[in-house]
């Protein structure tokens, strides 16, 4: 059993389940750190600020579709780095040998395993501002990215430059969803957005595009809440932002990107707690990072399905064969009591024809034929 086994399997799910679908595929890199002792982490390379732990990075590309509903993972890669030290990405290497190459494999993978979709859309953070990737973006696949770094454009302004100078566009009002020290809010953003043509950056050479058109759009909350960050987000994207509603929905596109923290949460916190893992053989860390990525995003889908009218179907979570799993559990689980069976029924999942787990009498009825 090997982590690209696991994962080829599920993207193939997943490809299944985005046909016709506009998806969004959110990709992203969490760094896990081992809890054993000093001669155990010998087989595992450096993670953190300057390599100061040890570990395994996780690459992670999870696709929801538009509402938001997670149809589940196109791809993972694990891996520890090797050698003592982080190998400096700077200079000397082409871009296909450098870790940071896998923002545009994933790219590559996503458009294979989602042939299907009738769009794909990526999303990823600040690392991810990458000259090289929108350079070398497979045709048929569209980048939402936030900026990081300065950029030059043709004509010799920088970017933020430009965006800073501009009047606002309009506004828009958003909720920020919670994050660790920080509740949900209601945002009053202001939008700046415009379609530029970036210079390549003087250290890549003639082999990479001169130039490439992107649009650029800034956005920055106004009147944050006394002792909050306000948000300030640039982000590039492939699309053509040419009106105050493109802009918006980029906006939307990557305010999408939180699922991929909850879902970092979950293997890391409360649910697998990752990282406390006492597991000195770097190549089952490896297996199981990657099997606890997996149930991760079931568990992602289970807690949405209770949360919200997702609506979504019990296939999206399950195979046929789990039934009988789900049967027991289910029965197991059921508390004595009216609320406790109440709160059961809530946190199974519909199905898109009536119930399937839990009718009145306590028999379970499975009105899809597909499962
Ligand atoms: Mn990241």
């Amino acid at each position: 059993m090997t982590v690209a086994k696991l994962t080829e399997q599920a993207g193939r799910r997943t490809g299944e389940r985005a046909q016709g679908l506009d998806v969004v595929v959110i990709q992203d890199t969490t760094e896990i750190s081992v809890n054993v002792t000093d001669a155990g982490r010998a087989g595992f390379g450096p993670i953190g600020r300057g390599g100061a732990s040890r570990g395994v990075l996780a690459h992670v590309d999870l696709c929801v579709d538009k509402s938001g509903t997670v149809l589940g993972l196109v791809d993972a890669k694990v891996w520890t780095r090797t050698g003592g030290k982080r190998v400096s990405n700077r200079h000397g290497r082409s871009f296909t040998e450098k870790e940071s190459h896998r923002w545009l494999a994933t790219c590559e993978t996503a458009k294979t395993r989602l042939s299907c979709a009738r769009s794909i859309t990526m999303v990823s953070d600040a690392e991810s501002d990458i000259y090289e990737l929108f350079a070398g973006k497979p045709e048929g696949v569209e980048l939402v990215v936030r900026s990081s770094k300065p950029r030059r454009l043709v004509g010799g302004e920088m970017l933020s430059q430009k965006l800073n100078n501009m009047p606002s566009c309009g506004m828009i009002e958003r909720s920020i969803p919670a994050a660790p020290g920080r509740k949900e809010r209601r945002a009053q953003l202001q939008l700046r957005y415009a379609q530029v043509v970036i210079k390549r950056p003087d250290q890549l050479g003639a082999h990479t595009a001169a130039e490439i058109a992107v649009s650029a759009v800034d956005v920055r909350e106004v009147d944050a809440p006394e002792g909050i960050l306000p948000v300030h987000w640039l982000i590039m994207t492939s699309y053509e932002t040419e009106t105050l509603q493109k802009a918006a929905e980029t906006i939307d596109l990557y305010r999408g990107r939180f699922l991929i923290e909850q879902l970092f949460r979950t293997l890391k916190t409360a649910e697998f707690n990752i990282e406390a893992l006492e597991l000195s053989d770097p190549q089952a860390f490896i297996a199981f990072t990657g099997l606890a990525l997996l149930a991760s995003t079931t568990i992602l889908q289970l807690v949405k399905a209770r949360d919200g009218n997702s609506g979504q179907h019990l296939s999206l979570s399950f195979e046929a064969d789990d039934k009988p799993v789900l049967m027991v559990l289910s029965h197991k689980l059921e508390g004595k009591t009216e609320k406790r069976k109440t709160h059961i029924r809530q946190t199974t999942l519909p199905s898109q024809r009536g119930s399937w787990l839990g009718s009145e009498d306590g028999t379970a009825t499975m009105e899809n034929p597909a499962l």
